[in-house]
């Protein structure tokens, strides 16, 4: 296979400094290497840079950063579409925010193939405000709503190809603001909170929701928030939220995700290397992306090693 790795140092929809330097620190981790020794073609297209910041007003006087995270979604979304004509785009950010751009862009690739696009949300949050309805003012808050086409918008990018709600699956959710409980109440988005997944299982979850991709011969967008992880194998996050999913259940959903051959793109997200311990959460991120790519334990089929 073939992959396009590009970097996006933003760290804009953030609270806290340090998501910048997380494509340095996934390059370090040695991400270019795992995915070659798994027989694949790895491209690195370097670092995005941002379009220039232009002036814009908002009414919420707690919003940070509009006019960069407008101007990285604007780059991004360009990106994301080229990449993913060649192979398959990662995206190594860099805060949530990022989403907003790439999803965009795979979306724009998906419609003129003739092709669904499904995107899986891996997060402890559902990123579901609007720029309006964020407290926090974080844009990394906001980006599920944005390509999913709800309303408030109108200061970001024009979006031609919104994800139908329906079409998105949040796995790992345990912390949502009441603006989102709202604003998810009427939806269709599809989600599977911790406590779900405590009760079933990834497994059955993850599987129903891969079935729906073939069936509808969709391409799949995977979007990987380290805060979907148990905190205590993956530190190196702003926004840490106790009872994570573990490293079995990640490396399963991973492994199956492979296995379905449906992934057409994938983010990694909110990896601040500034919290971290010695690389150990840009490691973990770099072996999920290899189970994600094809490296296992034994071949399910045949049970063999080879
Ligand atoms: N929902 C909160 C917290 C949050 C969302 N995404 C992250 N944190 N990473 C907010 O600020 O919007
Ligand atoms: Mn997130
Ligand atoms: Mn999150």
């Amino acid at each position: 296979m073939q992959f396009n790795l590009i970097g996006v140092p933003l760290q804009d929809g953030a609270a806290q400094p340090g998501c910048e330097m997380g494509p340095s620190a996934l390059r370090t981790a040695g991400i270019i290497p795992a995915l070659e020794r798994l027989g694949h073609e790895v491209r690195d297209r370097g670092n995005v840079t941002p379009r220039p910041a232009q002036v814009v007003d908002h009414p919420n006087a707690a919003l940070r950063a509009l006019p960069q995270v407008i101007g990285w979604t604007e780059a991004l979304a360009e990106v994301a579409y080229r990449e993913s004509g060649t192979g398959v785009p990662i995206f190594m950010g860099g805060d949530h925010a990022l989403s907003a751009g790439t999803v965009s862009g795979v979306a724009r690739r998906a419609a003129e193939e003739g092709q669904p696009l499904f995107v899986l949300w891996l997060d402890a949050h559902t990123d579901f405000h609007d720029p309006a309805s964020t407290e926090s003012g974080n844009l990394h808050g906001t980006p599920v709503a944005y390509f999913a086409g709800r309303p408030g918008f109108e200061c970001f990018p024009p979006l031609p190809h919104p994800v139908p709600e329906e079409r998105i699956c949040m796995m790992g959710i345990r912390s949502v603001d009441p603006a989102e409980r709202r604003a998810l109440s009427g939806s269709t988005v599809q989600i599977h909170d911790m406590r779900e997944i405590d009760e079933t299982g990834v497994a059955p979850l993850l599987r129903a929701f891969l079935a729906r991709v073939a069936q509808a011969g969709g391409r799949l967008h995977v979007s990987l928030d380290v805060d979907f992880l148990e905190p205590a194998i993956a530190p190196a996050v702003g926004t840490t939220v106790p009872g994570g999913a573990s490293f079995r259940e990640a490396h399963l959903i991973m492994e199956m995700l492979h296995d379905s051959g449906l992934v057409t793109s994938l983010d990694l997200v909110e990896l601040n290397p500034f919290l971290d311990e010695r690389g150990r959460t840009a490691h973990l991120l770099v072996d999920l992306t290899a189970s994600l790519m094809g490296e296992r334990i034994m071949d399910r089929r045949t049970r063999s090693f080879a």
